[in-house]
C-alpha cells in the first residue's frame, strides 16, 4: 500500500474515532452516565482532524466547548476524555471540567472554554510568551493554534485578537469553524458581512477560507497555514465551512433550520467522502474492484469500536474525587518564594 494510502486510512481512522466517541456518547448522556452539557461534533471532523495534521508536539492548541474532536485528534486517550465526560478523577482534567474543559498539559491541549470566543485571548497570551521566549533564546517560533466558531467572530475579543496579534506579529493560527450557526442564529442574522475571511483580513491577517468537509482539503490548507504562521510572518486565518449535523447541544429542539437542510448537508458527509476517495484511489493503484479498501474500512471500525468499549469501562471503573479534596487547587499554595517550595 503506498505512504498515500496509508495516511488517508489513518485520517479516516481519526475521523472515525471522533464519530462513534461521540454517538456513545449521545447514548451515554440519555443513560445519564454522562451529566451537564454536551455539544457534539459530528459533521464537523473533517475539521479537527485536517488542521491537526498540521501541528507539531511542540504547538499549541486553545479548544471551544466543543472540542472531543479535537482533543482526541490531538492524541488524549479516548479513555481519559470518557473519564472526564464521567466526571471521574482518572480525567485528563481530573473529572473537575467535563466536557466542556478538555485538558491537557502533555499535549498542549490548553483547554475546552465554556465562554465563546473566551480561548482567542489566552491564545493571543501564549503565543506572545512563545514570540518572546523565541525572540530570547533564537529558537523557531512554535504555532498557537485556536479554534473557535462563527458566533465568536461577533465577540469583542475576536476584533481585539486580531487587531494585536496582527500589530504583534503573532505566531497564531486561526481556526474558525464556521459551521453557519451560533445556537439558534443564522450567520446571516448576525453578521453584516458574512465572508468571514474579510473580518481578518480588515486587520491586516491573511485569511483564506477552505472546504471544511473534506479532510484533504483542510490539510492541505492548514499545512500552508501553520507553515506561514511558522516561519515568523505572523498570524492566519483560516475560516473552515462547515456543518453540525447534530443540535447544539443535547438541550436543543432545533427549531430554527430545516431538516431539509440538514439532509442536504449530510450528503457532503466527510467520512463517506474520504472511504469513496480510498476506494477510488484504491482501484487506480491496481487493487481491482475496491474489496481491499472495503475490509481496510471495516478493520478500522472494530478497531476504533475497540478502542471505544475500552474507554467507556476505564471510565465506568474510575473513581469520584473525595468531597474533602474538592477546596484543592481552589486556592494556590503559597510558596515560599526564597525556597521555591510550598510553606
Ligand atoms: C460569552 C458568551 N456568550 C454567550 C454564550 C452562550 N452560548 C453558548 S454556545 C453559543 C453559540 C456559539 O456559536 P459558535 O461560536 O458558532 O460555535 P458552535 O456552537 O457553532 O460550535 C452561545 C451564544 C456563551 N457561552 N458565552
Ligand atoms: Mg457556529
Amino acid at each position: 500500500m503506498s505512504d498515500l494510502l496509508d495516511h488517508r486510512l489513518d485520517l479516516l481512522r481519526q475521523m472515525l474515532r471522533v464519530r462513534r466517541f461521540e454517538e456513545k456518547c449521545a447514548e451515554l448522556y440519555t443513560q445519564q452516565k454522562i451529566r451537564g452539557f454536551l455539544h457534539l461534533y459530528i459533521g464537523e471532523e473533517a475539521v479537527g482532524v485536517g488542521v491537526m495534521q498540521a501541528l507539531r508536539p511542540e504547538d499549541a492548541i486553545v479548544s471551544t466547548y466543543r472540542e472531543h474532536g479535537h482533543a482526541l485528534a490531538r492524541g488524549i486517550s479516548a479513555g481519559s476524555v470518557m473519564a472526564e465526560m464521567f466526571g471521574k478523577q482518572q480525567g485528563c482534567s481530573r473529572g473537575r471540567g467535563g466536557s466542556m474543559h478538555l485538558f491537557d498539559a502533555k499535549t498542549k491541549f490548553y483547554g475546552g472554554n465554556a465562554i465563546v470566543g473566551g480561548g482567542l485571548p489566552l491564545a493571543v497570551g501564549l503565543a506572545l510568551a512563545d514570540k518572546l521566549q523565541a525572540n530570547q533564546t533564537g529558537r523557531q517560533q512554535h504555532v498557537t493554534c485556536c479554534f473557535f466558531g462563527d458566533g465568536a467572530v461577533a465577540e469583542g475579543e475576536f476584533h481585539e485578537c486580531m487587531n494585536l496579534s496582527a500589530l504583534w506579529k503573532l505566531p497564531l493560527l486561526f481556526a474558525c469553524e464556521n459551521n453557519r450557526y451560533a445556537m439558534g442564529t443564522r450567520l446571516d442574522v448576525s453578521h453584516s458581512q458574512t465572508d468571514l475571511t474579510k473580518k481578518a483580513a480588515a486587520y491586516c491577517v491573511p485569511a483564506a477560507a477552505v472546504d471544511g468537509m473534506d479532510v484533504l482539503a483542510v490539510e492541505e490548507a492548514a499545512r500552508t497555514a501553520a507553515e506561514q504562521v511558522r516561519s515568523g510572518a505572523g498570524p492566519f486565518f483560516l475560516e473552515c465551512r462547515t456543518y453540525r449535523f447534530r443540535a447544539h447541544s443535547m438541550y436543543d429542539p432545533e427549531l430554527y433550520r430545516d431538516k431539509a437542510e440538514v439532509e442536504e448537508w449530510k450528503k457532503r458527509d466527510p467520512i463517506p467522502a474520504l472511504i469513496r476517495t480510498i476506494k477510488q484511489e484504491s482501484e487506480q493503484e491496481g487493487e481491482q474492484d475496491g474489496t481491499k479498501a472495503d475490509s481496510d474500512v471495516a478493520a478500522l471500525e472494530r478497531e476504533v469500536a475497540k478502542e471505544i468499549d475500552e474507554a467507556i469501562v476505564y471510565a465506568e471503573a474510575g473513581t469520584l474525587e473525595p468531597v474533602g479534596d474538592l477546596l484543592r487547587f481552589v486556592y494556590s499554595d503559597l510558596v515560599d518564594l526564597d525556597q521555591g517550595r510550598p510553606k
